[in-house]
């Protein structure tokens, strides 16, 4: 019995005043590095686009922000610019303790491909490599914190359950971009997964 904690995409970008900022996004802050103290094995993921990713609105002639286009590999919501590398809104925002990360996993690096999961990306099949750093670590189960609750916390913790791992999302250490309602939604689908949605003040510390 080992536990991860997973710490999804805190980074400036999806913080107030980022260029895909998630609403309150920083106020889960304090608790992730509270969150932290209970974990051995944390993981930081970051997104982490070059500049002409396709999932970019400013890649497509004639589109906006959060129009939605076919992919080969299905819709892609176009988003505005964002966790650029080596950019500083793809850094991680300056308050998360990065000193207790064991690993981090980008993702997002393929221009022709978005990834929304940790542990693979939009096209089903392309591969991170997370599954298996966590079997090797032999951690059977996973915590997951982090932004946004309705895309890339969800498809990981979706991607974690159809891995084989038991998964809590720590709903009050995550926030959302809720597009039409798509937090609550995203919830919905979570537990009918059997993805157990708790608090941070419910995990109890080994
Ligand atoms: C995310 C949209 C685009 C996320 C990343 O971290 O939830 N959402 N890229
Ligand atoms: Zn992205």
């Amino acid at each position: 019995m080992k536990r991860a904690l997973l710490v999804v995409d805190i980074q400036n970008d999806f913080c107030p005043g980022g260029a895909l900022a998630v609403n309150e996004g920083d106020q889960i802050i304090p608790i992730v590095n509270e969150l932290m103290n209970g974990f051995e094995i944390i993981i930081l993921t970051q997104d982490w686009h070059p500049g002409e990713h396709l999932s970019f609105a400013s890649n497509h002639e004639h589109r906006s922000p959060y129009d939605v286009i076919d992919m080969p590999y299905g819709k892609q919501i176009l988003w505005p610019d964002h966790c650029v590398i080596g950019t500083n809104g793809a850094d991680f925002h300056p308050r998360l303790n990065t000193l207790k990360a064991t690993s981090v996993i980008r993702k997002g690096f393929h221009p022709e491909i978005d990834s929304y999961s940790a542990f693979k990306e939009n096209d089903q099949q392309t591969r991170t490599g997370l599954d298996g750093l966590l079997n090797s670590l032999g951690v059977n189960e996973v915590c997951i914190v982090g932004l946004a609750t309705d895309f890339c916390v969800k498809w990981t913790a979706l991607d974690a359950k159809e891995a084989g791992f038991d998964v809590s999302v720590i709903v009050d250490a995550c926030r959302g971009i809720d597009l039409n309602n798509s937090v609550s939604i995203a919830i919905s689908e979570m537990e009918d997964s059997g993805v157990s949605i708790i608090n941070s003040a419910n995990l109890i510390s080994p």
